[in-house]
């Protein structure tokens, strides 16, 4: 079966952009590909997280992953820290890596803009790194397949090129993989500014649906939602001129499986504030049943841990051979 990776940093509350963007395609992969799930706590390390809060966040991530059809006899779920594979690798692929090539990562860019100058704090070295630390944890498997949203495309393309680098220099170490990801839901916006990425970081928690949101916060929420003035208030998928609706539109395909242009058919004649009104009833459904199962595993840690510990193991097992695989290449004496 071809190998499927994805992950989630635990470094906020999860979206709806998270679980739009991939969780939503997890468990109807399962039976064509061997999945890995893994929760990337090292990565959330780069940008500054209270720990009582990250050990809470990482179990709350394994539950929505269980929640969203995640099934641990099927796939593998582990926690990044546990397979310390991805550190090692990580060294080693920094080492053929530009800084030039890097300086050119947007997420980068932004974050970096957005840290400097909302929190007027100094970014870590690791947030310069998370690429390549993304790059082992993909590489590492010899992964097929990457479930992602749009914003991380940049980051899958790095990681070919790196692999394609080491796979001249040495042979083929590494699988080159291919990024998954949808036309349409692949970038969830913000609901108040629906030109920017809906984030989990946001400092502005109006513009982010999380995915325990209560239902009232939610279809306030929805209601206040930028949309446009255009005067015929026809709803229809123009990013341009419409973004606030269209990323409205986008929410709403993803929860029914339906494409965009029969929605746009559905939806004429339909008032904006009406609209509002169907996808928050919608996103509330959605919500509430997610939500019912999330906290039925959530209350069992030790379950949770569990899953966690039996998937590193079996992760450990395919990251070992991968790296001991390139440790050779690069001359490095194996530990008998
Ligand atoms: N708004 C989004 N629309 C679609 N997909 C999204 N993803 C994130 N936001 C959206 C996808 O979710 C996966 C996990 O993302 P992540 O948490 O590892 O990192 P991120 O992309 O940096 O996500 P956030 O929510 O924006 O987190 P913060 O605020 O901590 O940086 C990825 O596949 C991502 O594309």
């Amino acid at each position: 079966k071809p190998i499927l990776f994805s992950a989630i940093q635990p470094s906020g509350k999860l979206t709806i952009g998270n679980y739009i963007g991939t969780m939503r395609h997890w468990s109807k992969m399962q039976d064509d590909y061997e999945c890995l799930y893994c929760v990337a706590d090292l990565h959330s390390l780069t940008v500054q997280v209270k720990h009582s809060f990250l050990e809470k966040s990482i179990l709350d991530t394994i539950s929505f992953y269980l929640a969203c059809g995640v099934d641990p006899n099927k796939s593998i779920i582990f926690i990044q820290s546990h397979v310390h594979q991805h550190s090692q690798l990580n060294w080693i692929l920094n080492c053929f890596s530009q800084f030039s090539e890097l300086s050119r990562m947007t997420q980068f860019k932004t974050k970096k803009t957005i840290i400097e100058n909302n929190y007027f704090k100094k970014i870590n070295v690791g947030l310069f790194n998370y690429p390549i630390l993304m790059a082992s944890d993909i590489l590492l498997y010899q992964t097929n397949f990457v479930p992602v949203g749009r914003d991380q495309k940049q980051h899958v393309e790095l990681t070919r090129n790196i692999a394609n680098r080491l796979n001249s220099l040495y042979g083929n170490i590494f699988t080159l993989p291919t990024p998954l990801i949808s036309e349409y839901g692949s970038k969830i916006m913000s609901l108040l500014e629906p030109k920017k990425k809906m984030s989990k970081s946001d400092i502005n928690e109006k513009n982010v649906i999380f995915l325990l949101d209560d239902i009232s916060s939610v279809v306030s929420k929805v209601k206040n939602a930028m949309t446009d003035s255009e005067k015929s208030s026809k709803i229809y998928f123009d990013l341009e001129k419409k973004p606030g609706i269209s990323n409205l539109l986008e929410i709403f395909s993803a929860l029914t499986n339906k494409e965009i242009h029969i929605l746009s058919q559905e939806l004429e004649g339909v008032m904006y504030s009406e609209f509002k009104n169907i996808v928050s009833e919608h996103l509330s459904k959605f919500l509430l049943q997610l939500q019912q199962s999330y906290f039925k595993y959530r209350c069992n840690e030790s379950y949770l841990k569990k899953i966690a510990y039996e998937g590193a193991l079996k992760a450990q097992l395919k990251a070992e051979k991968t790296l001991n695989d390139i440790n050779s290449k690069l001359g490095l004496i194996p530990f008998l």
